[in-house]
């Protein structure tokens, strides 16, 4: 093999363990880089809001890690999550949500409307115990009109019993497609409605 092959091959080699950044790129996912707002956090740096920033650092590890978000009490209460995305912001069609510990209890997501200042839904559903083991919830609907820049999570703490815990949220103007061991894909909602009346369905490799 001659040396400029050996040259070309090496730079290849090295573009593709360059890995995440790269990869998120190329899905096109933006992570949150501020927090707006929570209803409670567990400790102020330990489970904080602001471990939900970012790309993920818990996932794909299952459990009770303080790198993630958790709330002050574990089955007490509903809580809230407003997150800022504010760096070249786009309109968006696809959450998703690292939950890393005790899945399933977020039940409603709202983005922000610059336009008019509300909220505005683009998932709901009951919130249910989705297993143990860390899954990333990806959530699809039209997309909005509008460059969203704010994004509100609403969950049901006692419905999910034990601490409930998010990594990170994800967010794309493209559908985020599936590209971990588990994914679950949620109804897609449009006008408020339901367009794909299924259950969630578990996406497991072997
Ligand atoms: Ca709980
Ligand atoms: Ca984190």
């Amino acid at each position: 093999m001659n040396s400029r092959i050996l040259v070309v091959l090496s730079v290849l080699m090295f573009a593709v363990g360059c890995g995440d950044d790269s990869s998120d790129q190329s899905r096109n996912i933006r992570w949150a880089d501020i927090v707006i707002a929570y209803s409670t956090q567990y400790d102020s740096v330990e489970w904080a809001a602001y471990q939900a920033l970012g790309a993920p650092d818990t996932y794909p590890n299952y459990g009770d890690i303080e790198t993630a978000w958790t709330s002050e009490y574990q089955d007490l209460q509903r809580e809230f999550l407003e997150l800022g995305y504010y760096d070249n912001p786009e309109p968006v069609r696809s959450i998703a949500i690292f939950e890393t510990y005790n899945p399933g209890f977020v039940d409603t997501v709202y983005v922000k409307n610059p336009l008019t200042s509300l909220w505005e839904v683009v998932y709901q559903d009951s919130a249910k115990d989705a297993g143990d083991s860390s899954r990333i919830f990806i959530i699809n609907f039209p997309i909005s009109s509008f460059k969203v820049s704010e994004i509100r999570l609403a969950m049901d703490m006692v419905a999910v019993p034990g601490w409930n815990e998010i990594d990170a949220v994800g967010i794309s103007s493209d559908i985020i497609p599936p590209y971990t061991d588990t994914t679950f894909w949620a109804p897609i909602l449009k006008n408020n409605e339901l367009i794909l009346d299924k259950p969630m369905i578990g996406r497991k490799k072997k």
